[in-house]
This record gives structure tokens, C-alpha cells and sequence, in this order.
């Protein structure tokens, strides 16, 4: 019923639309077809001026109306230190192209209105005009010479790439579909190297060469933190297609290219919080984050800069976002020592571990640091007065110490000199398995060896004892290989302080 009014409704436009050219063909012939023509054109000459006002009148409005929601205008300044310069170059500029675009529009309807049909006036033709074309040659190209080289003058500042020596953070960012692997160089701020054959998923997803030491303490995190003042290098990498490292604030934009390696150097200016309180003076900013919840946060506090990917890469585009942290120097070390080592957690002792049997530097360094910890929280009294000596090892079935337990012993040496006044207690343990009798001596003579290696380094004798535990206490099952291996250790307790 409705579609059948609606073709009558058409239908009576359409005979409508026709009636009404009849009438306007039939005054015509009444009051002569050239001078319905001329109304015409008069009419259309002043439809031009109207258009011409209310289009300025609207370009401007519109620019006024939409100002804080551009980059480089209203809240959206720039957080870093070349992004003032960008802003600067794009309103020079938006000037420059703004002057023409008026006067070019100006020009275009004043004079459609004002040479409009008129039958007394005769054309002026002329075919040439040398100082015509001079002037509209040379203008344009002063200006523009102006702005090249202002802008390669700003590429230049923009794209330097930092001097090895200069002091620097480099992370790397992998777009794939659909997100961004984020990889920071850890403590020795080197990032270990990558083979694209190595990539396995889920293992190794970004391939790192894991004989490569740089890459031992290299992480992962899920957001990019970074601390304010200090220059920052990008390395950026695509796993698959086309995608686009940008961080709209900081106004750092550079495409990721498969098996191309692009970069981008910045340096944050503002820290996150900073950016909000600024953000804090636009009404815009002041609304409830969660309009179901207007008790709740307002906007600005809950700002984050972001990373976001600016290459349409597939339909999963939009999630490629990451949130971006600038903070102080103070708060970026206590993040970077809570991250954890993606080889450490995930690969070693693995099948894909190279160096499984091997101690390194990077362990050892962090063992020492736990020691020290769990032994001085011993003798407070805050933690607990038994200490397993991790990394003491022994050849097997002997109590001949390997090479390697030298790290740990050497660090308890320094510790007992230290506090001359704490005695101790070597206690060595065996897992269940073999003669217990055997296990017996055997873990009393494991702890005699660590405690003659103890006095060899200068500890006193008087300080220390040695006890065999056998197979007594265990702390894991004896049923399966980790548990005995647990089970197969040597522990430290505190005797008298
Ligand atoms: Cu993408």
C-alpha cells in the first residue's frame, strides 16, 4: 500500500515538474525568450555573491567551530620537541594556501556575478600578456621556494638519526596484523639481533637470535613507557603488509615496511600527566569519561597518549592501538626494573635455550642481588633465617664443587666478612634416590666442600658448621625429575647473630 502512494506521489511530481515548464515555455513566448533568458542570468550572478558569503562566512565558521579538535590547535599541542617546529610549518602554510583560497574565490564568483550577460557589452580579447604571466609565475614560485625550504629545513631537524654516541633510548616496535610488538633493550640498552627464519609463534615472535647475548634481557611490555626530556629512537618493523607507526601527539608518523627497517627519533616533552592538566582547562575535556557514570573521572584525567597504526592494513585495523606513558625519569626506572626478560621467562632451559647448564652474566647478577636481600632480611628477622644456595652445584654423585658455583659462594664470603658475628650452618641435601646411608655422607661431605671453599676466601672458621641432611627434608616430591632436582640442594641457616 505504501509503495503504491508512493509511485502515485512520484508519478503526480513527475506531471507536476512538466505542467510547470509548460507554463514557464508558454510566458516566455508571451514576453520574449531573450529576456526571460537575461532575468535568468541576473539571477544567477546574484545566487553567486549569496554563495560566495555564506561559503566564507561557513569556512571560517567551521575553522573556528572545529579548532580544538585539530592537531596543533586548542588542547592537542605538541608533546614533543620537533613537534612545535611540524605545527609551526603547517600554519605557515595554512596561511600562505589560506590568502589564496579566499582571493581565489573571492575572484572566481564576484566576477561570475559581475560579467554576467549583459548586451551591451562587447568582450575584450586579447590572446598574450607577458607581464600577466611574469606575475603569476614569480609570485607563486617565491612563495613556495620560501616554503621548501623551510620544510626541508624542518625534515632535516625532524629525521636526523642520533648519533651512536649521544645518549639515547632505542626501542623497537613489529606491526602485524593486528598489533604491535612492542621491544624495549633491557639493561644493557643494546637490542640483541632477530633472523626473520627464527620467528616461531608464540615462541619467538619476533625472531631474536637467542646466541645472542644482547638479547637475554630484552622485554616485551604490552605498553610503551618512556621517560620525559630523553631522546628516543624507533626502529620500526612490519611483519606482514604496510602499517604505520604514528603517535599523534608527539607528531611521529613513519610507515612500517615489510623487510625494510624505517626509524623515527623524538623526544617527549610533556608526561602524561602534564598533557592531562592541560587538557584540563577545555570544557570538552571536563564531561564524564563514562557518560553512564557521571560521578565518575572526567576525560581529561583519563587521557593516554596513543599509538596508533594510520595504514587501513585489514579489517582488524582499528585494534592496533597501544597506549603511550611519558613519565619521570624516576617512575620510568621503577617500570623498567618490574619488567621482566622475554628469554628469562619463556625461553630459558627450554628446547631453545642455547646456553641450558650455563650460568649467565645477567643471572648471576641478579642472584647476587637476591642473595644479599634474602640474607640481610634473614638477619633482621623478616624473612626466613634458612637460605637455599641456588646456585651452588656439584658434579655429579661427588662433592666436588663446579666451576660455576664460585659466583654465589664468592658473594656469601663477602656477605659472612661482613658480618663477622653471624654463624652459620652449611646443610647439604640429596633427593631419595640411592642408598641412604650413601646419601648421608654424601650430602655431608657437599656441605664440608662449601664450607673449605668458604674458608679458603677468608671466612672464619669459628663461624662456620656443616651438616648432612641426606635424603631427610626434602621440599618437593622425589617422584619426578624437578622435584629431586629441588630436592638436591645446599641451604644456609642462620645460627647466632
Ligand atoms: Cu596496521
Amino acid at each position: 500500500m505504501i509503495g503504491l502512494v508512493a509511485i502515485l506521489i512520484v508519478i503526480l511530481l513527475a506531471v507536476i515538474v512538466v505542467q510547470l515548464g509548460r507554463v514557464s515555455e508558454l510566458s516566455a513566448k508571451i514576453r520574449g525568450e531573450q529576456e526571460v533568458e537575461l532575468q535568468k542570468n541576473n539571477r544567477t550572478g546574484f545566487y553567486m555573491l549569496v554563495f560566495l558569503v555564506a561559503f566564507l562566512v561557513f569556512c571560517v565558521y567551521s575553522a573556528y567551530a572545529y579548532k580544538d579538535v585539530m592537531l596543533g590547535y586548542g588542547p592537542h599541542g605538541a608533546a614533543s620537541e620537533h613537534g612545535a617546529e611540524l605545527d609551526s610549518i603547517f600554519n605557515v602554510t595554512l596561511f600562505f594556501t589560506g590568502i589564496v583560497f579566499v582571493l581565489t574565490h573571492i575572484a572566481l564568483f564576484w566576477f561570475s556575478y559581475k560579467y554576467r550577460q549583459d548586451n551591451n557589452r562587447k568582450a575584450t580579447f586579447f590572446s598574450h600578456s607577458t607581464k600577466l604571466e611574469i606575475i603569476w609565475t614569480v609570485i607563486p614560485s617565491i612563495v613556495l621556494i620560501f616554503l621548501v625550504v623551510r620544510g626541508l629545513n624542518v625534515w632535516n631537524i625532524v629525521m636526523a638519526d642520533v648519533d651512536p654516541e649521544e645518549e639515547h633510548i632505542e626501542i623497537e616496535a613489529t606491526g602485524y596484523q593486528f598489533a604491535w610488538d612492542i621491544r624495549y633493550p633491557g639493561a644493557d640498552g643494546k637490542l640483541g639481533t632477530k633472523n626473520f627464519r627464527l620467528i616461531k609463534p608464540g615462541v619467538n615472535p619476533l625472531g631474536q637470535d637467542w646466541t645472542d647475548l644482547k638479547n637475554v634481557d630484552d622485554f616485551h611490555p604490552d605498553k610503551i613507557v618512556l621517560p620525559v626530556g630523553k631522546k628516543v629512537r624507533v626502529r620500526i618493523n612490519s611483519k606482514d603488509v604496510l602499517h604505520n607507526f604514528y603517535l599523534p601527539h608527539f607528531r611521529v608518523k613513519m610507515d612500517a615496511v615489510p623487510g625494510l627497517p624505517t626509524y623515527f627519533i623524538f623526544t617527549p616533552t610533556k608526561t602524561t600527566a602534564e598533557y592531562r592538566q592541560s587538557l584540563k582547562e577545555y570544557p570538552e575535556w571536563q564531561v564524564p569519561a563514562d557518560p553512564t557514570d557521571p560521578s565518575g573521572p572526567e576525560m581529561w584525567e583519563e587521557f593516554q597518549y596513543e599509538l596508533a597504526c594510520a595504514e587501513l592494513c585489514g579489517k582488524g585495523h582499528y585494534s592496533m592501538r597501544r597506549i603511550v606513558e611519558i613519565v619521570s625519569q624516576e617512575e620510568y626506572e621503577n617500570w623498567l626494573s618490574e619488567q621482566n626478560s622475554y628469554y628469562l621467562s619463556n625461553i630459558r632451559n627450554t628446547a631453545d635455550d642455547p646456553f641450558i647448564g650455563q650460568l649467565l652474566d645477567q643471572e648471576i647478577l641478579m642472584r647476587d642481588k637476591e642473595l644479599k636481600e634474602e640474607f640481610s632480611s634473614a638477619l633482621t628477622g623478616e624473612g626466613a633465617t634458612t637460605i637455599n644456595l641456588k646456585n651452588v652445584f656439584f658434579q655429579s654423585g661427588s662433592s666436588l664443587l663446579q666451576d660455576q658455583s664460585k659466583f654465589e659462594l664468592n658473594n656469601l664470603a663477602a656477605l659472612l666478612q661482613a658480618n663477622s658475628n653471624v654463624k652459620v650452618e652449611l646443610g647439604g641435601h640429596t633427593d631419595s634416590q640411592g642408598d641412604d646411608g650413601a646419601n648421608q655422607i654424601l650430602s655431608q661431605d657437599r656441605a664440608q666442600s662449601v664450607l673449605n671453599f668458604l674458608r679458603t676466601k677468608g671466612v672464619s672458621a669459628a663461624n662456620l658448621t656443616a651438616r648432612g641432611y641426606g635424603e631427610n627434608s626434602p621440599i618437593e616430591t622425589n617422584e619426578t625429575p624437578e622435584g629431586r632436582q629441588a630436592n638436591r640442594r645446599t641451604e644456609l641457616k642462620i645460627i647466632s647473630k
